[in-house]
């Protein structure tokens, strides 16, 4: 009997976490439904890389505005948070072959 009730307990807790989590997310969402970031990529070396990296972000959706450097090893973007998350960006960076860092939001 002492198990169900720490069992529903925990279960009210998380259910209210999730509720609170959701609720402030789509404040963020209708705050910004465009949101400007740069974000450092290590592992480019030359034009080509340059070239996949922009074409594989541009074809996302969500995305728009891509702009590549490979001087300052970043890309900058505009990304709409209602359609694909940061998280999926960098990872899709990871996944062709380059390392996603660090991320600094831009003023719109
Ligand atoms: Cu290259």
């Amino acid at each position: 009997m002492k198990t169900v009730f720490n069992f529903s307990l925990l279960l009210m807790l998380m259910l209210g976490c999730a509720e609170n989590r959701n609720k402030s997310n789509q404040t963020d969402v209708n705050q910004f439904d465009s949101v400007s970031v740069e974000i450092s990529i290590e592992g480019m070396s030359c034009m080509s890389c340059v070239a996949n990296v922009r074409k594989t972000l541009s074809d996302l959706d969500g995305i728009n505005e891509v702009k590549v450097s490979l001087e300052n090893k970043s890309v900058t973007l505009q990304y709409n948070p209602n359609n694909i998350s940061l998280d999926k960006i960098k990872q899709t960076i990871d996944k062709i072959g380059y390392k996603a860092g660090t991320v600094k939001k831009l003023p719109q």
